[in-house]
């Protein structure tokens, strides 16, 4: 069966962003077709600061959303990558195998590092290498991500087309990048030319997971848009970001296509339209924040679960991470 892995940085609190573009598609793949492995990848999360006294907590909260949407650890693999040696070790491997001209095309450490590039860790810059071995380390085909990680899942076939072609074996299989819906790039609720992260400056600019029916409303109602009511067709969202975020995330939310929900809503103005999201978000939401609640309020209850799925995932890494040592001419005597 064709496998899957994916992941999510505790390094804040989830968005509707990590919801739409990754979290509700992994649940949706979960059953007979793949087999489904999921991380808290805390590892990447230290790539920028990250206090000690709440990165255990953020990654118990990325790991409850995920059980709280739907992620049953009887169906899929779930744990903490800190808890896996194999990702740090094969990502060591790959540093030795990716270029650095390969890394310095990356755009996301061009957005994360800004304009004080030489103050960034060398671990943000190493980040994709660490990605690739996430993923290659279970010899997973498939990646399910949002539009943002697509050129880091175009690195990792790379990576592995150079290390087969240099070590003489098809040893590894090159992944294939899942982007498909309508919500692969959530977009900033102030700013539609920015992504909506969990880092961003002002608490206004996201939907969180846990926030509350009143936050979500008044985020929506004060979220940016231009005066023109909605279009009845999607080609009319052309130049108006923001209107065309608000319209994928409805549509996403409520598993169907732009189309059909400027079908629905066509010349609606905001004063209806905005309420309306809000409402359909907090449908949505509500449910999967009280039991994120539930969940954090439970800490050894997760703790045991990512206990057991990191057993479970080692089971499947540390074979494939003793044949790429054998492949590269290592010593592994014991
Ligand atoms: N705005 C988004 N729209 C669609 N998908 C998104 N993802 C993130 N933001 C959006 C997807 O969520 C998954 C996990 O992402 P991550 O936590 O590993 O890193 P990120 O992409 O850097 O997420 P953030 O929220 O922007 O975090 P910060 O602010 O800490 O950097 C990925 O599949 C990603 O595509």
């Amino acid at each position: 069966t064709p496998r899957v892995f994916s992941g999510i940085k505790p390094s804040g609190g989830l968005t509707l962003g990590n919801y739409l573009g990754a979290i509700k598609r992994w649940v949706d793949m979960q059953g007979p077709a793949f087999e489904t492995i999921y991380c808290v990848v805390d590892l990447h999360a230290i790539t920028v600061w990250q206090d000690p006294a709440t990165l255990a907590d953020a990654t118990r909260e990325v790991a409850a959303g995920m059980l709280a949407s739907g992620i049953d650890p009887a169906k899929s693999i779930l744990f903490n990558q800190a808890q896996v040696p194999a990702h740090a070790e094969l990502a060591w491997l790959f540093n030795c195998v990716a270029r650095l001209g390969w890394m310095n095309r990356m755009t996301q450490f061009k957005d994360k590092a800004g304009k004080n590039a030489e103050k960034a860790s060398l671990g943000l810059y190493a980040y994709p290498s660490l990605m690739a071995a996430d993923i290659l380390v279970y010899h997973a085909t498939h990646v399910p991500v949002g539009e943002d990680q697509k050129q880091h899942v175009e690195l990792t076939r790379d990576i592995a087309a150079k290390f087969n072609h240099d070590y003489g074996e098809a040893f590894f299989p090159l992944t294939e990048p899942v982007i498909e819906g309508p919500a692969m790039r959530v977009m900033n609720l102030r700013d539609g030319s920015k992504k909506m992260s969990k880092s961003g400056d002002s608490d206004m600019e996201r939907i969180n997971m846990t926030d509350d029916a009143d936050t979500i409303a008044k985020k929506f109602k004060k979220a940016r848009t231009d005066p023109e009511p909605l279009p009845g067709e999607v080609a009319g969202l052309a130049d108006r970001p923001e209107a065309k975020n608000l319209v994928d995330i409805y549509a996403a939310l409520s598993d169907t296509t732009a189309e059909a929900v400027l079908r629905d809503h066509a010349g609606a103005g905001w004063g209806t339209f905005k309420p309306a999201l809000a409402e359909l978000a907090v449908e949505k939401l509500a449910p999967i924040s009280d039991e994120m609640k539930r969940l954090m309020a439970a800490p050894d209850e997760i703790d045991a679960i990512l206990a057991k799925g990191a057993e479970r995932a080692e089971a499947i890494a540390n074979p494939i991470l003793e044949r790429t040592f054998d492949l590269m001419g290592f010593v592994r005597s014991r």
